[in-house]
This record gives C-alpha cells, structure tokens and sequence, in this order.
C-alpha cells in the first residue's frame, strides 16, 4: 500500500510542472481528478484513510465519489468500514442517525457541515447533514478543498443555500436542437428515452450536484405541448429517476394552449374550469410518474407565445390556475416576466414591470416570478432590472443566461461570474440601503420562504459540455454563486482554475486575471458606456448597430442607441420613457442625472452630445473609441498571457483556448470596427489621435451574413 502510494508520489511529483502525457478534453469538468503534488496527497491520504458511511443510493454515490476522487489524486483505494479508524471520513446523515455527531440544525435539507474532531478517541472528518443530499453536497464539498490544494486536518465549516430553488434552464427543443446552444445538440435523447439512459446523465447529475444545483428545466420555454404527451412524461420520469439520488428534481416549461392542442379543448382561458381541470388531471398525471416532480416553468404571452392575455385575463390568473393543478403535490410554477408586446409603444425596458408591478400581491403562494437580471434581455451589461424591489408581496426569482447568447456565444472568454456578482450585490434602495438584489431574491428582504435562482444552461453534447473550457467557469460559476450569493466571482474563479488546471498558484493567478477582466472586454468592444442591443439580426452573432427596417422598432439596434448627429443613448429619464421612475426615489434620482449615473450605464439611461465630458475629462465620443480599444487591446493581453502557460496546461485544452482566444479577439476587432465605422457615419467626428480607422468601410461590415450562425431558433 505504501509502496504504491510512495510511486504514485513519484509519478506525480514528475508531472509537476509539466503538461500531462494524456488527453485532456474537458469531459471532466471540474471534477477531474489527476494526481495531485506529493504534499497535497500526503495530506489528502492522511485524513481520508477509510470511509464509514451509509448505505442509501445518495449515500452511496457521497462514498463513490470520494473514493473516486481520492484515487485519482493520490493513487490509493480507500476502503469502506464498518469501524471507525484513525484518519476516517464519516458520513452521517441526520436522517439516518440517532445521535448527529455534528448538529445539523440550521443546515435545512441541503446544506453540510464538516467538522474534524475524534470519535472514540480517533482523529476524523465528519461530513454531516441534516439529510442524505446533505451529506453528498458535503463530499463534493470536502472533494473542492481536496482538490484547491487546501488544508484537511483541520476542517469546521458549515454552509447552507439561503436560496431554495437554484435550478438551471434547458432550452432544448424535443427535436434536439438548442435555443441559443452554442454546444452542440441537446444532451436529452428524447428519442431514444426512457430505455437508454446514456452515460452522459449520471455525470450531468455529477456536475450538478457538486454544485447544489438542485432542480433541472428539461425543456425550452419556447415549449411545444408534446412534452406533456403520456410518451415524453415517461421519458422525463426516466431521467428524474436518474437524478433523484443527486437531489435534483425535474421541472418542464409548458406551452399555455396545449389543453387545445392536446386534446382539443375549445379554448385555454385560465378561468374556464374546463382548462382548470385538464390541467389538474394533467398534473395528477405527471406526479403519478415523477412523485417529486418539482413544477412548471412558463413564457406566456412573450415573443408570440400565448398565455391568458390572449383571454383577457391577467398573468396572475394564470399563474394561480397551475399552481392551483400542481398544489396538491407540492409543486410551484415560475411565471416569467420576460414579456414585452408588439402592440406597446412604451419603451421596451419598462413593459415587464408595467405588466406586473399592478400584480404584487395577487399570486398565489406557490408561484414565483421569474425575472432575468435586466429589463432588456441578457445585454453584455444591463442596470439590474426595476422589478427587483418592486413586488414586495411576490417572491421574484432571478433567471441568468449561462449560455452566452450576447457575450461571445462559444468562443469569447468572457467569465460571467463578474457579471452574477454585479447584478445581485445592487442596491435596489426598495427599504433603504443594503436592500440588495440577492437579498430580493434569496427573500430576506421581505421574509419570502420560496426563492429561487435560474440559469440558462450552457450544456451540450460537445464533449467538453458547454462549447469551450472557459464556457464550464459560467456554469459553475452560476452554481456556486447561486448556493452562495456572498461569494465573489474571484473566489469562485480561484476554485474552478485550482480544480479544472491546476493549484499551482503559478496557473491559477494568470487565470484568474484573465477572467475577472474578461467580462468588462468583451462590453467595451460590443457595448460600452451602458449601450445595447447593436448586435446582428436573429441569430445575436456579431455587430449590426445600422438595423434600421425591422418591422417593429424594438427589433432594431437603432431604436436602443438612437445615435445622431449630436449625440448617442437612450434617454429613460423622468424626461424621456421615464424608465428611471421603475426604481426606487432614491435610485431613481441618482439615474435620472448623468451625474450621479454609473457611467458604466451612462448611455442606457441617458442621450447625451458627442462633447458631453465623461468622468476622464475626455468627451464622450473619444471616450466611446477608448473603451472600444481598450476592449481589443484587452483580448491581445489574454492571448499573450494565455501563451505564457503553453509549459503548465496539457497541450489538448490549450490548443482550444489559444485558438479561441484568436478567434475572440478577430471578433473583438471586428466589433471594435463595424461599430465605430457606423458611429462615426452618424456623428460624423475624427477618431481622437492614436485610434486606427476601421479595416474596412462601413458597407463592407453592413454587407456581412451568417444565414448558419448557431443557436438561432429557425
Ligand atoms: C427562449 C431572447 C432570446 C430568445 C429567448 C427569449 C426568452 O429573446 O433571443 O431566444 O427565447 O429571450 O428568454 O424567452
């Protein structure tokens, strides 16, 4: 045993430093485990020597996994025992036991705590929950410290999600396509569900679970009604099956008329009880194959979905009459308030609050609302949205895009834990200072039990999952951050380089810088100073600020610019949409003067002249050039830095970044271009010296068509 533990040591004390001899594809996600170096799996050995624990499935898979894990980063097998050894990790599930070694009261059903102490006499780790699913976010809890390098021998931490329901969004069409997925096809096989249950899912659950992701959205919210067939209900059931021992329910996004689609009914007014009563059979339906079956998810009278508008009834009326069918089993239903309608003049980023401000109140107490963190729809950078704050009676849950429609789709490195953690440390100013965005939604602002957190999944059946190495950091990102919203988009870069790289700090530190910075390029070369919405038609792929003809004018990107001669900006003021009035007074007033605006969202809420001097002293329009370049110059930088690690990544994964740095930063550039190129033809200015004119005239970007561009729903 030595003996081998002693070559493993040598083996990977040799590897140090060096890339690794094998393939690395990114299929492992942060759970990779390589050997790690002689001292961390010294200690890693010393206090994981055997594993007493129970014999539950989830229990089981906690016990797996360690074991897993410690082979892989130190060579040794760990064994399972019945007695309590010296060196130990003890699993113990209030559940389960008598007398919890560790109190788990506090902890609710997901959170962990892990404590070293002795038992009879023998130095241990105890992994304690109040529940088995407790215990396993535990494991993968004490398997994150094993593999960041951090010490183990003397461990007292507990956690707990104040959120109840952080759950990710699959926009996954039953054909296999995926909305906006920039990762290949969906990683559901519909087809051939419920008999195969790939691989694949097992270690989707993994990688959830070792998150404390706990809920999953199969479907888009685009749904078609097929989804609530008897045929797709048993293939969802077969992967809540799957999922179930890593506490992860199954929710499904429904399409408001398939009680006529499906069977004929004459109409989905919500409060026809002949709607009310599909619905409920069809919840009876659903529970009978999925018992925990977590809820529906729903897009009503949004972008041509239909929903009980189309009734004359409110969203409320809707919401109620679901959450009425699912009641009775313990389910919930997120209404989303992404809705604008063609119909409404009134500026675009204030309809969702105009629709459902009037609401608060009226939901009935197992929906939640769910709100995308900006009043547009998913922008580089948005001001967080105004119905945060706004709905005190309602709980609101927070719906992020993981999945990178507008912020480089596959290829940029743009790490979105910077943008998670912007949007939930604002203040809403909605009770005073501190009343925080997180503290909206995990619902301590107003004392709210049902809260929730949603992400839109990156995921695909690209072998690395989400499309690139860089795109796993948003996915775990959102799921840490979404189990704690205290913790910062730096620490959580530390983890997931530690674990996806390597410790070494000599990797993680470069990393880390690369992210933490990458977020603020990528909106200085597509979206600076508060702009928004400039991108290309449909498919959200590249720089399209002269769209001018689109049918309605909140399709196109000059609607959100409203650039002329003299200035550039959309004025939201108490003057103009009066978009700033959705915020509290106090906020409010700050927005409504340029001022006293972050200016980072200058030209979201205010139109402004060319010559208006922002904070630098520079006008605005060289200023505008400056964050474009900046926003290049900051690519070329990732790229050189990225070089310097050629000796500490495996050749595989560098490759992928280096070329998609390249990529990132032609597409930089091409931004950069098109967008000054357009500018500068309406305001009519010299660049400010030292700027480069674009490549190419206007026209030529103007030209540019991507008819096959990715993840546009056709
Ligand atoms: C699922 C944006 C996207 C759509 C998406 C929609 C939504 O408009 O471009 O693809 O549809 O948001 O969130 O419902």
């Amino acid at each position: 045993m030595f003996a081998r533990l002693f070559c493993w040591i040598m083996a990977s004390a040799l590897l140090i430093g060096a890339p690794r001899a094998w393939a690395e594809d990114g299929y492992d996600l942060w759970l990779r485990n390589v050997p790690a170096d002689a001292a961390a799996a010294q200690q890693i050995g010393a206090n994981a020597r055997s594993i007493v624990g129970g014999t539950s499935p989830t229990l089981t898979i906690a016990r797996q996994e360690l074991q897993r894990g410690i082979a892989g980063l130190t060579g040794a097998t760990v064994p399972l025992t019945a007695t309590v050894q010296q060196g130990a990790i003890l699993l113990q599930s209030a559940a389960q036991q008598d007398k919890p070694l560790v109190p788990t009261d506090g902890l609710g059903p997901d959170g962990y705590a892990i404590r070293t102490m002795t038992v009879v006499g023998k130095p241990v780790t105890v992994i304690a929950g109040a529940t088995d699913v407790g215990v396993l976010h535990g494991a993968y809890a004490w398997l994150r410290l094993a593999r960041t390098g951090a010490a183990l021998d003397r461990i007292d931490m507990r956690s707990a999600p104040r959120i109840g329901l952080r759950l990710l969004n699959h926009w996954d069409n039953l054909d296999g396509t995926v909305e906006r997925g920039y990762a290949g096809q969906s990683i559901w096989d519909w087809w051939r569900l419920p008999d195969y249950k790939g691989p694949r899912y097992t270690d989707y659950a993994r990688a959830n679970a070792s998150l404390g992701i706990n809920g999953t959205v199969l479907n888009n919210v685009n749904a078609k009604s097929d989804s609530l067939t008897a045929a797709y209900i048993a293939k969802a059931a077969a992967l809540a099956d799957l999922f179930r021992p890593y506490g992860i329910k199954v929710y499904l996004s429904v399409k408001w008329t398939a009680p006529m689609e499906l069977d004929g009914l004459k109409s989905a007014d919500p409060l026809d009880p002949a709607v009310a009563a599909w619905w409920k059979a069809k919840a009876d339906e659903i529970y009978k194959a999925i018992p925990d079956f977590g809820g529906f998810l729903v897009k009503a009278n949004s972008e041509g979905q239909p929903g009980p508008q189309d009734y004359k009834r409110t969203h409320a009326d809707g919401a109620n009459m679901l959450a009425a069918a699912v009641k009775p089993h313990g389910g919930i239903v997120m209404w989303r308030a992404f809705v604008y309608a063609h119909d409404n003049p009134d500026d675009r980023a204030k309809q969702a609050y105009s629709d459902f401000k009037p609401l608060d109140g009226q939901f009935a107490d197992n929906v939640i609302v769910q709100v995308k963190n900006g009043a547009i729809d998913f922008q580089p950078r948005e001001p967080f949205h105004p119905l945060f704050g706004a709905m005190p009676k309602t709980p609101l849950m927070m719906e992020f895009q993981i999945t990178k429609e507008y912020l480089g789709q596959s290829t940029h490195l743009t790490y979105l834990g910077t943008l998670f953690e912007e949007t939930l440390k604002s203040d809403t100013l909605a009770k005073g200072k501190g009343s925080t965005v997180a503290k909206v939604i995990d619902g301590s602002l107003e004392g709210h039990k049902l809260t929730g957190i949603a992400g839109v999944a990156n995921i695909g059946v690209d072998r690395d999952w989400s499309g690139s190495i860089f795109n796993q950091a948003d996915w775990y990102a959102f799921g840490r951050m979404a189990w704690d919203t205290d913790l910062t988009a730096e620490a959580v870069a530390r983890e997931w380089a530690a674990q996806t790289f390597s410790p070494d700090p000599r990797v993680v530190a470069p990393i880390v810088a690369m992210m933490m910075g990458s977020r603020e390029a990528a909106v200085d070369y597509m979206t600076p100073l508060g702009l928004a919405h400039i991108m290309g038609t449909g498919h959200h792929y590249g720089p399209a600020p002269w769209v001018s003809e689109l049918a309605r004018p909140e399709w196109n990107p000059v609607y959100y610019h409203k650039a002329d001669k003299q200035g550039i900006g959309f004025d939201r003021t108490r003057t103009g949409s009066n978009a700033t009035g959705q915020y509290a007074p106090a906020l409010a007033k700050l927005l409504d003067n340029p001022k006293t605006t972050p200016e980072r969202e200058l030209l979201w809420f205010h139109h402004l002249p060319w010559d208006y001097r922002l904070q630098s002293g520079e006008t605005l329009w060289d200023g505008l050039i400056h964050h474009y370049d900046r926003g290049v110059e900051t690519v070329a930088a990732m790229q050189r830095d990225w070089a310097k690690l050629k000796p500490q990544v495996d050749a595989e994964r560098f490759a992928q970044v280096e070329t998609f740095l390249a990529i990132q930063h032609r597409e930089a550039q091409w931004w950069r271009d098109a967008c000054i190129a357009y500018f500068q033809s309406v305001s009519g200015r010299p660049l400010p010296a030292g700027s480069a004119a674009p490549a190419h005239p206007l026209d030529w970007y103007k030209a540019l068509s991507f008819p096959y561009a990715p993840g546009h729903p056709k």
